[in-house]
């Protein structure tokens, strides 16, 4: 056990990962979506330190909400309808601006459903890419039409900095572990709509609970 084999990257785990995403009613369990970003957070890792304060700030949105989980109230945050349902109800919510509860449930999540736009557009690029395209391309545009509006100025500036810091193509669908370039291609193409729909479904029950915007 613990070989070195193990710890390696494979996109098919993450993919794994944001299937057992899904209840049988449609809900999203806090926990597999925590797991499903752990992973992505390893294979950011070993891309290198440029991207240690984008790897940095998903750990502690991560570390937030599994301190929810574990907490006390934590069978109220087995899944993200739950917990918007338990944090509204007993006004754990930071509603217009920041106070009382800057660690938040809903809010902290919120940032991690924006990444994961984020990443359905990037992972669509890659899909559909050719062989000469140029990650750091597709991940900025990926970023500009989600993320990126939620960032001010400084923030963008240095992730579009770490972009241009992004192996190439072939050196990303390597690392993905699944394979020849067309196997990734199959891959993503069978992982992206699970993807999709479990975002689908989180901004369904933010924009019903008006809280696509938390501070
Ligand atoms: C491969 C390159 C990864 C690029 C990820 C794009 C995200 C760029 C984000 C840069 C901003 C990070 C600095 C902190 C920003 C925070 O201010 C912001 C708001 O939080 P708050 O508390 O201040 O209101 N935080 C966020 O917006 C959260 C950002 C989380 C980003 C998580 C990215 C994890 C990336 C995983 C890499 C996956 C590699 C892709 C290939 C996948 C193959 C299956």
């Amino acid at each position: 056990a613990g070989t070195e084999e193990d710890q390696k990257f494979c996109l098919q785990e993450v993919l794994d990962t944001f299937k057992l995403c899904l209840s049988e009613n449609k809900e999203v369990y806090l926990e597999q979506y925590v797991a499903g970003w752990r992973k992505l957070i390893k294979l950011l890792n070993s891309l290198g330190s440029v991207f240690g304060f984008i790897s940095n700030d998903a750990v502690n949105k991560i570390h937030i909400l599994v301190a929810h989980l574990n907490g006390e109230n934590g069978s109220q945050y087995v899944t993200v309808q739950s917990m918007v349902k338990y944090e509204l109800e007993n006004e754990l919510v930071d509603l217009t601006k920041r106070g009382g509860h800057p660690e938040s449930g809903c809010r902290t999540l919120l940032r991690l459903h924006r990444a994961l736009r984020w990443l359905e557009l990037f992972l669509g690029r890659l899909r559909t890419s050719s062989e000469d395209s140029k990650t750091s391309v597709m991940c900025s545009e990926s970023y500009n039409e989600s993320l990126s509006q939620h960032h001010p100025w400084v923030v963008r500036k240095a992730a579009g900095l770490a972009f241009c810091m992004l192996p190439g193509r072939p050196a990303f669908f390597e690392v993905m572990n699944v394979g020849p370039p067309e196997q990734v291609v199959a891959k993503l193409g069978e992982g992206l709509p699970l993807i999709s729909e479990v975002y689908q479904i989180t901004e369904e029950l933010y924009t019903q609970h008006n809280l696509m915007d938390l501070p």
